[in-house]
């Protein structure tokens, strides 16, 4: 197995979230950053921690590398967003929520400058890159640790808004509470976070009734093109740089396509491969998802030095399909033979 960044990141020791909100009461500036490409978790983290933040008088600033947050997720987009490193850094806490390892952030000029890190997160192979880490894997969302940080804060009514931006971690992070991470936790969650004035069918409406036709299309494409092994164990499928732009699509909107993949009958791991924007300079992305217990597919995305969950994880590559189908075919036998 491919050595993982684990060591050579690890900054600093695991702790408990009254040391995160103690590190944060004695902050006047933070900077709240979360992962490229930003899922309803990553966004839903950030603003919920940012308006926790400013209601106790805190100078919040949110970073993104993606300057534009997808439009189902346009409604919780985090007050003052910004894709810029703040000219203030090194005057400012860092604290990373929803990532896995520092990459994720996609700003090596973020790490180098920001002086004190904190990393609040649930993905089991976290690097614990910050100087604390509260990473809790048992966690369905990071919108869940951060709802349970404001306590710790002296914040007991967290309010509307931060519920709302908590709850659409929490439905988006669980495949809307029908994952293996829907714990009876998660739903109690959900309930408390009714309690707060969560409106949960306009937030079914705003996030997954309101499919763009270009992503519809795609996912039409994807699927016409879709391939898999001879036993059906894995469903594969890729999407060229003209696939996007015969339809106006962009890397949002392949959103769904690998969970569409998964369920298959038959199917033990999905493989979704797409060719991403020539000016990232990234080659191509790979999604891995598995709905099989016994299998871990964030060790064969670390492989390409990605990472993720047991069920759920993503790579970067300039290799082709045929390459990555045939690296991940092999993984996935040898780890059903080992079990
Ligand atoms: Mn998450």
């Amino acid at each position: 197995m491919t050595e993982t960044a684990t060591s050579s990141e690890t900054r600093g020791p695991a702790v408990g979230l009254e040391q995160i909100a103690e590190e944060l009461l004695a902050a006047d500036k933070i900077v709240v950053a979360s992962h490229l490409n930003p899922d309803g978790d990553a966004l839903g983290s950030s603003r919920a921690l940012a308006l926790l933040l400013q209601s106790i008088g805190k100078d919040v600033i949110v970073y993104n590398s993606d300057p534009v947050v997808p439009a189902e997720y346009a409604f919780i987009t985090p007050p003052n967003f910004t894709s810029e490193v703040p000219e203030d850094i090194e005057d400012r806490l860092l604290v990373a929520v929803d990532c896995g390892n520092a990459s994720r952030v996609r700003s090596e000029e973020l790490f180098e400058r920001a002086t004190r890190i904190l990393n609040i997160d649930h993905h089991g192979d976290n690097t614990h890159f910050g100087h604390l880490n509260h990473v809790r894997a048992s966690a369905a969302c990071t919108t869940q640790l951060v709802w349970e940080l404001a306590g710790h804060l002296g914040i007991d009514e967290p309010g509307r808004e931060v519920a709302i931006a908590t709850y659409v971690g929490l439905v988006t992070d669980t495949g809307r509470f029908q994952y293996s991470n829907t714990t009876s936790d998660a739903f109690e969650l959900a309930a408390q976070l009714v309690r707060s004035g969560v409106d949960v069918h306009d937030v079914f409406t705003r996030i997954f009734e309101s499919v763009g036709w270009a992503r519809t299309k795609l996912l039409g494409t994807a699927l016409r093109s879709a391939v898999r092994t001879e036993d059906g164990l894995i469903v594969a499928t890729h999407l060229t740089q003209d696939d996007f732009d015969l339809l106006g699509a962009t890397e949002d909107d392949a959103e769904g396509i690998v969970d569409a993949l998964r369920s298959v009958a038959g199917t033990s791991v999905a493989l979704f491969l797409r060719d991403l924007d020539p000016s990232d300079g990234l080659g191509r992305k790979g999604s891995l998802r598995t709905t099989r217990e016994d299998l871990d597919v964030s060790i064969i995305a670390r492989s390409w030095n990605g990472g993720g969950h047991r069920q759920a994880a993503g790579f970067n590559t300039t290799d082709d399909l045929e390459t990555v189908l045939a690296r991940v075919d092999a993984a996935v036998r040898a780890q059903i033979a080992a079990s």
